[in-house]
This record gives structure tokens, sequence and C-alpha cells, in this order.
């Protein structure tokens, strides 16, 4: 009987992560989706730049490589092509999504553009070093704030699902993390209906997975999960933020 399988969306490589990354749980719960709705010969990623960009050694269906920030837009394009073949995701940090390419996350959103958006959110600028990144957190040491992020300085972190779900275009928003047992079942099935949604036409769905970065975060990969417990889910709560197609059967 076999107990334990490695998902065939995963290619079967070391991954280059830091202990501890959630990056690797992350591509796993994609990889099982694709798997278990058998769309891995319609599916194209698109990575962007940053500690995911080698995602394309990883995930064994065809892949696009994005310059910094632009993948919603790369991801349109791909999915216009050919709306009813293709299954396009996104793969994207929080410094890209929410800082440089925030324009393109929110006309996608906006336009309801039939996409699946992985946003993994670990609070900050992973593979350039540790600097400040959109969404760390009050107070948070980082390369770029050594004493700590001063809201008088710097303002305050963009909560991208709480912002998102007030756009009418936007299907479906749910906010998940990969700290524990628990959470890590939810997100795969936050991530399971975001690419369901896609396969019907629901419209532009996007999965924030609250994550962690021990090297940059200067913790052990376990007071790093416990930081995400203590810390950033009590700022990014956890939860659904807009769904469409559960609203529309309420009505
Ligand atoms: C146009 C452009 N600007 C800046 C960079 C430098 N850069 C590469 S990765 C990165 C940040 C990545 O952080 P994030 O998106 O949060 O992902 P992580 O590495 O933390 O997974 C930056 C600023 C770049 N490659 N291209």
């Amino acid at each position: 009987m076999v107990v334990f399988d490695k998902p065939k969306s995963l290619a079967d490589v070391p991954l280059h992560y830091c202990p501890g990354c959630t990056h690797g749980i992350i591509h796993r719960l994609v990889a099982e989706t694709i798997d278990e709705l058998g769309i891995e010969g319609q599916t194209i990623g698109v990575a962007p730049v940053g500690c995911s960009v080698l995602a394309y050694n990883y995930f064994t269906c065809d892949m696009v490589e994005a310059a910094h920030g632009r993948a919603p837009a790369v991801a349109t394009g791909i999915k216009r092509s050919d709306p009813d073949n293709h299954i396009v995701f996104t793969y994207q940090g929080d410094g890209d999504l929410a800082s440089i390419g925030m324009a393109e996350t929110v006309h996608a959103a906006a336009r309801n553009e039939n996409i699946t958006i992985i946003f993994v959110n670990n609070a900050i600028y992973g593979m350039t070093g540790g600097q400040m990144a959109p969404t760390s957190l009050p107070g948070q040491v980082t390369q770029t704030s050594p004493y700590g992020r001063d809201t008088n300085h710097c303002g305050f972190p963009v909560k991208v699902c709480e912002m998102l779900s007030q756009l009418d275009g936007a299907g479906y928003i749910e906010r998940v993390a990969v700290n524990n047992v628990k959470n890590v079942r939810n997100a795969k099935k936050a991530i399971k209906k975001a690419f369901q949604n896609q396969i019907d036409k629901k419209g532009f769905s996007l999965i924030e997975v609250v994550s962690t970065c021990p090297t940059n975060w200067g913790m052990t990969p376990e007071k790093a999960l416990e930081w995400v417990e203590e810390k950033m889910i009590p700022y990014y709560p956890l939860g659904v933020y807009k769904d469409r197609d559960a609203e529309n059967k309420a009505e």
C-alpha cells in the first residue's frame, strides 16, 4: 500500500531553499493540486524574480519567467491567448506582488482575469538579502530597518487580501498559512479551490500564504514558525476575504 508519494507535477530534484523556508511546502501543495485536478498538460506557471525564481526547475508543467512584479500581466497574455485550454497560475513573493507589481495585481483583480495567483508573504525581500518589504510588520527588524520598521518614517504594511477584496472584480481571495499541520491542510483546500475556480471560469483567485524566512529573519526554523503564529497571523488574519460564488448562492 502506498502511504506517501511525491506529486508527479514536482520534479525529483533537491530544492535550493534555506532550512525552514516554506516555499517547499507551498510548491508541494500546488503540485498536488495540479495532479489531483489532472491539469498538468494544460498548466502554465509564471514565476517572477524572487527566491522562487528557479520554480521552473521544480514544477514539471510549463513555466514562464516574468520580470519582477510583472507576473499577472504575463499570465493575462498567456490566459487570453487560449482561455479554454490554458490553466495559468502565478507564484509571487510579497516584495514582488505588493511593491513593484502592485499595479498589475490590482488591475488583474479589477478585470476579474481568470487566473490563479499564489502569493507567498514572508514579510521581507528574501532573495536580495532581507530588505524591508511592503508587508514587513511595524517594528520588524530588517536589513533596511535595523531599529525596526518605524511607521512614522516608512508607513504601514499593505494588507493585500483586505485591499483586493474591496474590488468588485476579484472573485476569490483567501489568506492561509503553512506553519502547522492544520494550516497546511487548509492551505491545500484554498489552493485547490483557486485552481478549480479557474477551470470553472469563475475568474480571479488569489491565495496569500503567510510564510517564513528564517535566514533573513535571523531565526531558527522552529522560532520562525513561532513568529508566524505570534506576530504574522495576528497582523494578517487568516480566512476567506471574498468568495463571489458563495455570495451569489446566498442571495
Ligand atoms: C525590476 C527589478 N527590480 C528589482 C530587482 C531585484 N530583486 C530581485 S528579487 C527581489 C525581491 C524579492 O522578494 P519577494 O518578492 O518578497 O520574494 P522572496 O525572495 O522573499 O521569496 C528584488 C527586489 C529585480 N530583479 N528586478
